[in-house]
């Protein structure tokens, strides 16, 4: 059977979920999305997900005429309707048509839809290895300019500096905010470990505030792993002990090499281990069950 997209209100087949060019989420990436898995029929953090879509609308003034329990519901029924127990799932609110101006007022009723497919994951071999990565030229978007934290649709700086690291023979990048520091992969959260403590850069850097990240300070606590929060160089990274990445997509994943330096003993270290061995845990208890 064909894939099943919620598309405002109604269930309809991949082949007819179509929107209008009109659409200012196409014309200027005016909206806001999550990207969401389900494990074993457990929306992972599902209503988190939905508190942040509702801040990025907020912030950017969009309306989503939805509750959060009918988003919620709508996300399930996709779930459900595509019989997926394993999934990723794109939720995406637009601004809706209106016409070739800028101005949002034009645009009289958001567009909102909801893809479930099944997810492809990442080679077991990243994993056991970990990632080499490079820092790319282009810098995270100025938080004056265009907040990190509000997940939008428009992704073009992150899709720039996966152009770089894709360029040099790189698979993912590390950005910089404009001073400097450390601010965030292309879709995943930074983190080290030095002398057992563990380190992440806070949101105000410029960066996306990570469900998975949030999962993983949670984890750091419940298992008494010292953890700070604090503005990171890439020498902190370089003379980490350990350094990984977060994600809904890649999960935990080890980094052991930055800009040719080795970070600590080139293999993914102990720290790392442990967390995320609870994070897999966590995604089998934490969220929205439904049934097929
Ligand atoms: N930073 C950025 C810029 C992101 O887009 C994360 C961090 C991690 O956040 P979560 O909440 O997922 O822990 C993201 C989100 C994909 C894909 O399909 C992944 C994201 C965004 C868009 C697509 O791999 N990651």
């Amino acid at each position: 059977m064909e894939l099943q997209i919620y598309l405002n209100g109604k269930l309809v087949p991949k082949s007819e979920a179509k929107i209008s060019v009109f659409d200012h989420g196409l014309l200027y990436g005016d909206g806001v999305f999550e990207g969401i898995r389900s494990y074993d029929c457990l929306v992972f953090r599902l209503m988190e997900h939905i508190d942040r879509l509702f801040e990025s609308a907020h912030t950017i003034t969009l309306k989503v005429g939805m509750t959060k329990e009918e988003l919620r519901d709508a996300v399930i029924t996709t779930l459900k309707a595509n019989r997926l127990r394993d999934a990723y799932i794109r939720l995406v609110v637009t601004r809706g048509p209106g016409d070739l101006g800028l101005d949002p007022n034009k645009c009289k009723a958001p567009t909102i839809f909801i893809i479930a497919d099944k997810i492809t994951l990442y080679p077991d071999a990243l994993y056991k290895k970990g990632l080499d990565i490079v820092t790319v030229p282009t810098v995270r978007n100025l938080p004056e300019a265009l907040n990190p934290s509000i997940k939008s649709l428009n992704y073009l700086n992150n899709i720039l500096a996966k152009i770089e690291a894709n360029n040099s023979g790189f698979s993912e990048a590390l950005m910089l905010n404009a001073s400097g520091y450390v601010a965030e992969c292309t879709g995943e959260n930074v983190f080290a470990v030095k002398c057992g403590e563990l380190l992440t850069p806070p949101a105000y850097i410029g960066a996306l505030e990570g469900i998975t990240r949030h999962s993983i300070i949670e984890l750091a606590e419940k298992l008494k792993v010292p953890f700070c929060e604090k503005p990171l160089t890439r020498h902190d990274l370089y003379n980490a002990d350990e350094a990984f990445l977060t994600g809904t997509a890649a999960e935990v994943v080890p980094v052991v090499k930055l800009d040719g330096r080795v970070i600590g003993t080139g293999k993914p270290g102990p720290v790392t281990h442990k967390l995320t061995q609870a994070f897999h845990a966590l995604t089998k208890t934490c969220g929205v069950k439904y049934k097929l």
